[in-house]
């Protein structure tokens, strides 16, 4: 198994460290193939009921690994749309369709796709030393890993063109002032923080949890009658689940709720 993505289970929260400390954990493909190979494990495995995504050593991720694009080395010019094709987009999809809640917490410098893969995870945790950089424009190219669709989104137009235009690192403290992420924290506190709120998240009610991620994510592009109609249904669903007895059964009798993930 690959080093470049350390994967540990500690209950029901899988913890995944990008790990190639020496080029800032950005992305080669045997990085790209790792984290790929654990999200799929994260999609299967109903004993994992949570994810923590983190970084080693003093940055979360410096994107793309441009020593693999060194146009010195002759060649044709790459096919970017096709790496996109095959590794950052099903990245993106596969964290926003994980019916599962997706804590990242970034330790460090996040840069160009590194910074919106953290920003496709569902709550965004950064130590106040750690940067966000839209880092695109400084070598011509456009945000990817979904950062076209996120940033407006999350903090707006006039926002997210500035960040994009000038590649300005954006500092933690204000990322969470913006709304771009849920919280910095000291950076002593940010893997313990992580860790107890991604195990906090693993032991609640996964299936509700999974339904409510999904609502709000389709709220972007749904209209409120329709919305109205999807709520209805991931209601009944979660309505029928065993969690949502329990829930109510512990609230009764006035103690905390044991759920199961079901
Ligand atoms: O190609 C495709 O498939 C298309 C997809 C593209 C997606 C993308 O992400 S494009 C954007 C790529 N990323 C960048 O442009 C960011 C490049 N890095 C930086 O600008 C800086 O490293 C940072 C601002 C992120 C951090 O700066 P600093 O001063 O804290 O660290 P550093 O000294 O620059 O980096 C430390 C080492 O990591 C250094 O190596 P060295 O000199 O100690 O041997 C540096 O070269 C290496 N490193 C950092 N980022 C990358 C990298 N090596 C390869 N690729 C990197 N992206």
């Amino acid at each position: 198994t690959s080093q470049t993505v350390l994967a540990a289970v500690e209950s029901g929260v899988l913890k995944l460290t990008l790990n190639r400390t020496d080029k800032l954990n950005s992305f080669n493909e045997e990085m790209h193939q790792a984290l790929r190979a654990q999200l799929d494990r994260a999609h299967q495995d109903v004993a994992i009921r949570a994810l923590l995504l983190t970084g080693a050593g003093r940055g979360f991720c410096a994107g793309q690994d441009l020593g693999d694009r060194d146009p010195r080395k002759g060649g044709d010019k790459p096919d970017l749309g096709r790496t996109l094709d095959s590794y950052y987009n099903p990245t993106i999809r596969l964290i926003r369709s994980l019916n599962k809640p997706v804590i990242c917490a970034v330790n460090g410098v996040a840069a160009g796709a590194g910074a919106n893969i953290a920003l496709a995870c569902d709550i965004v945790i950064a130590a106040r030393s750690a940067r966000f950089i839209q880092a695109f424009s400084k070598i011509g190219l456009v945000p990817d890993a979904g950062g076209s669709w996120s940033l407006p989104r999350l903090i707006g137009e006039a926002r997210a063109k500035a960040l994009a235009l000038t590649a300005e690192p954006l500092s933690a403290e204000t990322a969470a002032d913006w709304g771009l992420i849920w919280q910095a924290v000291p950076d002593e506190d940010l893997m313990p923080q992580a860790t107890a709120l991604a195990g906090k998240l693993a032991a609640g009610p996964t299936l509700g949890l999974g339904l409510t991620k999904q609502l709000i994510q389709d709220a972007a592009t749904s209209d409120l009658d329709s919305h109205l109609d999807r709520e209805r249904d991931c209601q009944r669903a979660a309505g029928h689940s065993d969690d949502y007895a329990e829930g109510v059964t512990a609230f009764l009798e006035k103690r905390p709720a044991q759920f199961k993930g079901r």
